[in-house]
């Protein structure tokens, strides 16, 4: 109560201040008063901590933000993903119309399953936007068969037949591997039925790239043909003889065309 009436007495409080003259903790009085706590309402204030509806005190903390992306919770869309990543820059976050799950792999490798002879795992130190929060998968292609093969992280995601859908994500090769017969590549399956099961229709790639230590974009367009369902594959391709090749993918999208 001391300390109240100090900053009190130090703001000259008048009359449209609370009649007790203390701190207040609660009130709702849209005066100008100091040391409250948690009220509402008040517009030139400082101290506070958890109001809201204040236009310029000093002290307020930043509102909570769990995904780290600079979106405060309450407005935040896509929690756990980045708001504002439009990587196919059609003007729509991606994740607000991404088909795949975990496309920005920002903590964790979830919801990526890695082919047979193929290792998938969540890498932190890089990422295809540079966020120091973000991650991306690393996919390690370590087959042994005696003819290439093109290995990697793959996902299943339900379409409507009738429609149109791009496909895309940033492919990194670390250097040293194109020697090698190393390169990177987006494949589509298209399934009859949902789940990815049933026929599968024939794959539609796109090319394979080999340009090493930066990131590429792939992208490919595709009908869904009547087709369910489609499994996304971003491969790592190998040539016969060659040890372990490595590839960093990241900001994977499935998405309708317009
Ligand atoms: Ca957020
Ligand atoms: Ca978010
Ligand atoms: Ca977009
Ligand atoms: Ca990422």
């Amino acid at each position: 109560m001391k300390r109240a009436l100090a900053l009190c007495l130090a703001i000259a409080c008048t009359a449209a201040d609370d009649a007790d003259k203390a701190a207040d903790t609660d009130d709702t009085d849209g005066a100008s008063d100091s040391g409250d706590t948690s009220d509402s309402g008040d517009t030139s204030d400082s101290g506070d901590t958890s109001d809201s509806g204040d236009t310029s005190d000093s002290a307020d903390t930043d509102p909570p933000d769990a995904d780290g992306d600079g979106v405060p919770d309450a407005t935040d869309a896509c929690p756990g993903e980045v708001d504002d990543l439009d990587d196919d820059q059609n003007g729509t976050p991606d994740c607000e119309e991404n088909l795949l799950d975990n496309g920005q792999v920002r903590a964790d490798g979830a919801s990526w399953e890695a082919e047979t002879d193929a290792t998938v795992v969540f890498d932190a130190s890089v990422d295809a936007g540079a966020d120091a929060a973000s991650g991306a998968l690393r996919v390690t292609n370590g087959a042994s068969a005696a003819a290439p093969t093109e290995l990697g992280a793959t996902q299943c995601v339900d379409l409507d037949g009738a429609k149109d859908y791009r496909a895309a994500a940033r492919a990194f090769l670390p250097s040293g591997q194109v020697a090698i017969g190393a390169g990177l590549q987006l494949v589509v399956v298209r399934y009859a039925d949902a789940g990815c099961t049933g026929l599968d229709a024939a794959p539609l790639s796109t090319s394979i790239v080999q340009v090493e230590d930066t990131w590429s974009r792939l992208e490919r367009v595709f009908g869904a043909g009547g087709n369910l369902s489609a499994r996304l594959f971003l491969r790592v391709r190998k040539s016969a003889s060659d040890g372990d090749v490595v590839g960093l993918f990241d900001n994977a999208l499935v998405r309708l065309e317009p």
